[in-house]
Parts: C-alpha cells; sequence; structure tokens
C-alpha cells in the first residue's frame, strides 16, 4: 500500500524538513496532475543523489565532444571525478581525427593558487595544451574554489587568444559547483556557452541525405547516439548536430543549418532548440529514441514533418524490418518480466523515459523521481508561466537571443505549423512524467538516502534504478540495482537496437533468483 509512505516517512523528520519534503512527495494521478516541488535546494544534512553545477556543465553537455579540449580550473578531484564514469562515447572520424576525451585536464589547483590566486596557473595550462595538441578549441570550467577566490576565467580565456593570435576558440563557463541547486544549473550554463561561442560559426552544409535533423540532449551513454546515427542512415536522414553525444565542435558550429531539432532530454538542452528557433527558425519536437515504440513513434513524426511520401514509405520500411527481432526478444523477456515492480530516481528525463521500456517488458513503474527535474519535466511544459523564478534561478545567466539578421529562414510558415499540429505534430511541448504513470503511484522529487531506504523496505521492487552512489546500499538491500546512468557496462539502449539490448539486461537482472538469497549483514 503505497498511501502509506508519505507518513511514515514524514514521522521521521524534524518538523521543518518533514514539511518541506511532504512538498516533493506526490502521490500521482495522470488526469489532474497534481503540483510537485522541484529544482529547489536540498536540505543541508540530507543525502542526495545530486550532483553540481560544474557537473552539468563540464560533464554532461560538453563532456562529449571529442574535439574539444575541456580543462577544468580547479582541484584534482573535480576532473578526476567528471572524467568519463559515465561512459559517454565516441568514434574518431576523417573530420575529426582528434578525441580528447580519454584525457582528464585539469590545472590541479594547490593551497598557493587558492591563496595568491589561480588564474597564471590556467594560462600555463592553456598554453602547454596548445602546443601539445594544437586542438580547434578550448574550453575553461570553473569549479567552487575559482568562483570564491574570484579568478576570472573569462579574462584569461581573451588574454589567451589574444596572446595565441586567435588561432583557436577558447572560452571559459562560470560554472563553479555551487552556483545553481544541482546540475541543471550547469547545462543552462553550458547551453548558453555553446549558443555564444560556437553554435551558427560554420554556414557549409554537407551530407549526403536532403533531409537535415538535430538531436538534441543525447550524450552517447554506452553508445546510444550510435544507435541513433545507424537508425538515422537507415531511414535517409542526415544528422546534423547531436548534442553532444558523438559530437564535434564543427556540429555544434553547423546545428544552425538543419531543418528539424529532435528533442530528447529536454531538460539538459531545450534552452539550445529554442535559441536555435528563435534566432534560425528551426522547429522544434521532443523525441524519444528510449523503447521500440517510442523510436518507431518518433521517426513517424520525423516523417510526417518533412511530408515526403518517399521518405515516409522508407522509415515504415525500417520500422518493419526492425520489429521483427524487437518482438522476438520483448516476447522471450515477457515471460519472466510481467508483472514486476520497478523504481527509477534518475536525473531530469531517463527516469521518466525508461519507464516506456519497462512498460514493454510487461512491468510497473510502482514509483519514480528526478534528481534534479524541474516541475515541467514532471507536470508538462504547460505549467512553466506558474513556476515561481527563485533566487537561485535568478543567478543563472539570461542571455537574450534574437533573429539572425541574415540567417533567420523559418523552415515552414505558420500555416503549416498549423497544419502538422492538425495532423498530430506536437512542437514547443511535451508532457511530464506524471502524465504516464498510473494514478496512486509514488512521485518523488530529490530522494533522500532515508527515502530510498523506506521505499525498498516496505515495497521490495524487483529492480531499482539509480546511479553509483545508491548501487550497492540497494543491492545489499537484496535488490538488484540497474545504474541508469552509465549502463553499468551494458548498452546502447537507445533505437531498436537498445530495447533488445535492454530486455535482456533486464529480464537476467530482475528475474534472477540469487536475490532472494540475499540478507542484508544485519538479518
Ligand atoms: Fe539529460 Mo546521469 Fe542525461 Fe538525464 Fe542529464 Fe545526467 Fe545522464 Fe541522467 C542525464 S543530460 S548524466 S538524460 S546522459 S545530467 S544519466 S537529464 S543524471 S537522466
Amino acid at each position: 500500500n503505497l498511501a502509506e509512505f508519505k507518513e511514515e516517512v514524514l514521522a521521521a523528520y524534524p518538523k521543518k524538513v518533514a514539511k518541506k519534503r511532504g512538498k516533493a512527495i506526490v502521490y500521482n494521478d495522470p488526469d489532474e496532475i497534481p503540483q510537485i516541488q522541484a529544482n529547489v535546494r536540498t536540505i543541508p544534512g540530507i543525502i542526495t543523489q545530486r550532483g553540481c553545477t560544474y557537473a552539468g556543465c563540464k560533464g554532461v553537455v560538453l563532456g562529449p565532444t571529442r574535439d574539444i579540449v575541456n580543462i577544468t580550473h580547479g582541484p584534482i578531484g573535480c576532473g578526476f571525478y567528471s572524467w568519463l564514469t559515465r561512459r559517454n562515447q565516441t568514434r574518431p572520424d576523417e573530420q575529426a581525427p582528434e578525441n580528447f576525451i580519454p584525457y582528464a585536464f585539469s590545472t590541479d589547483m594547490q593551497d598557493s593558487n587558492i591563496v595568491f590566486g589561480g588564474e597564471e596557473k590556467l594560462k600555463q595550462a592553456i598554453r602547454e595544451a596548445y602546443e601539445l595538441f594544437h586542438p580547434k578549441a578550448i574550453a575553461i570550467f570553473s569549479t567552487c574554489p575559482v568562483g570564491l577566490i574570484g579568478d576570472d576565467v573569462h579574462r584569461v580565456a581573451r588574454h589567451m587568444t589574444e596572446e595565441l593570435e586567435g588561432k583557436v576558440n577558447i572560452f571559459g563557463f562560470s560554472c563553479e559547483g555551487y552556483r545553481g541547486v544541482s546540475q541543471s544549473a550547469g547545462h543552462h550554463i553550458a547551453n548558453n556557452g555553446l549558443y555564444k561561442n560556437l553554435i551558427g560559426n560554420d554556414d557549409s552544409v554537407d551530407g549526403k541525405y536532403k533531409f537535415r535533423i538535430n538531436v538534441l540532449g543525447e550524450y552517447n551513454i554506452g553508445g546510444d547516439a550510435f544507435a541513433i546515427e545507424t537508425l538515422m542512415d537507415k531511414c535517409g536522414i542526415e544528422l546534423v548536430a547531436t548534442m553532444s553525444g558523438n559530437s564535434t565542435k564543427k556540429q555544434f558550429e553547423t546545428a544552425h543549418t538543419a531543418d528539424l531539432s529532435l528533442v530528447m532530454c529536454h531538460r539538459s538542452i531545450n534552452y539550445v532548440a529554442e535559441m536555435l528557433e528563435t534566432s534560425f527558425g528551426i522547429p522544434w519536437m521532443k523525441a524519444n529514441f528510449i523503447g521500440a515504440e517510442a523510436t518507431a513513434k518518433t521517426l513517424r513524426k520525423v516523417g510526417k514533418y518533412f511530408g515526403d511520401q518517399e521518405l515516409i514509405d522508407r522509415i515504415e520500411k525500417v520500422i518493419a524490418e526492425e520489429m521483427i527481432p524487437v518482438k522476438e526478444a520483448q516476447e522471450k523477456a515477457l515471460e519472466k518480466t510481467k508483472g514486476k515492480l520497478a523504481m527509477l530516481f534518475v536525473g531530469g528525463s531517463r527516469a521518466h523515459h525508461y519507464q516506456e521500456l519497462f512498460n514493454e517488458l510487461g512491468m510497473t513503474t510502482i514509483s519514480a523521481g528526478y534528481e534534479f527535474g524541474h516541475r515541467d519535466d514532471y507536470e508538462g511544459r504547460s505549467v512553466i508561466p506558474s513556476i515561481q523564478i527563485d533566487a537561485d534561478s535568478r543567478n543563472i545567466e539570461q542571455i537574450t537571443v534574437k533573429e539572425d539578421a541574415t540567417r533567420f529562414k523559418p523552415r515552414k510558415t505558420e500555416e503549416e505549423l498549423k497544419a502538422l499540429e492538425k495532423e498530430g505534430l506536437e512542437f514547443n511541448g511535451y508532457e511530464g512524467m506524471m502524465a504516464e504513470m498510473k494514478k496512486g503511484t509514488l512521485v518523488i522529487d530529490d530522494l533522500s538516502h532515508y527515502e530510498m531506504g523506506k521505499l525498498i523496505e516496505m515495497y521490495h521492487p524487483d529492480i531499482f534504478c539509480a546511479g553509483i552512489k545508491e548501487k550497492f546500499c540497494v543491492q545489499k538491500m537484496g535488490i538488484p540495482l540497474k545504474q541508469l546512468h552509465n549502463y553499468d557496462y551494458g548498452g546502447p539502449y537507445a533505437a531498436f537496437e537498445g530495447a533488445i539490448n535492454f530486455y535482456k539486461d533486464i529480464e537476467q537482472i530482475a528475474c534472477c533468483s540469487i536475490w532472494k538469497e540475499m540478507k542484508a549483514p544485519w538479518e
């Protein structure tokens, strides 16, 4: 009985904490979506799943790009812990043979740099990186101490651009860990930086197909972007830019030449989708490649958008072919997975997207939540006007984006967009997690470690999805944990190919009888 959870958990908290946490623990009703508290500061002392603003900017958004040298200005730990733990993959090619992803570039700040300033050390790091690698671009990421002591990474970027005679594009990010309440602030800061420093720098158009799209909010974890690239190629659709899985500097710079943006992870990159529309006239649609049905639906949306019969036929053919092995794998897994229960507490979009895959496995998600999602990620984009802007959000730069004087070109007229909407396409919108969860399920934002333990103790799900910080605590309680950040060692899980991988992996993990033998050390 899920209804007992909230009362029992809140009873253990001090009064003030209970009041605040109470607003973040909500019973769902898809027909009358309740309001949830989200994107507010974590209560000090509570063990949160969240990461920091630096992680969102450097690790998440810029990290997966292979030919930009990303220098962390800060103590070595920040660079080390954002160094490939997310398993974002890349595949160098002739266009961009460089691959800096395996490196962890850091200024390795010491006590003396904190006392006397670290700008000189940063300049030296940039000189060294330039001499060694001659990269096309260098990005600098600020960590907490940089903001606290007042090092100016933007001044250093300007200085070094001059010193290196403009031969390399150098830019900085004020993404100090504490700048926002979570990594979500880092996404926003990164998006602003992409727009100011890269997007639109290169007007060249090449490629083999005439239907040209961007996939935004896809980071190639475990090879997801590879699976999407292969699928697009089969359909005859050009991927101009993926942001930022398996991406290159050039992809960012030419993204404005695409004719449609598909937005996968809205949370991390919606700002870029909007900027591309405002500046260059590229419409955007929410998309999802997690789940076979969702993938088919997304492809059909693209076909409808371009309205080309040849493309539509080709897409249908691909879907029909791909669905054969998908159905086979699904039926096999379903024998064991049907009726099992899942809980998902992940980031800002996967806790929602992965419910699709669990549905395909006949499993029910009885409780889910984001670490750092905003209310619209839960309740749907239509709530945005009613979200109160607080001091923490105001702390993040809002850049003004205008129509590009020469390159703004609406890809569809108002009438064409209206007609497409009539046919069922939705632009600039999306539903949140709650619309797709059952009535009475538990939605919890910024789940605390204590609440996680209670969920498991009270409801014994068959699988718990979260990250490395939770993994072994949960498994010691006898419940298998699947990491949905880096996929443990698995993946890809996107597109048709990924769905098959996921069915197999979940069947193995959630239906393995060994978990019943597990006893916690105190049992
Ligand atoms: Fe988006 Mo981990 Fe993405 Fe999401 Fe984001 Fe992070 Fe990862 Fe998670 C992410 S960008 S790193 S889909 S690839 S910050 S898994 S919101 S928390 S659910």
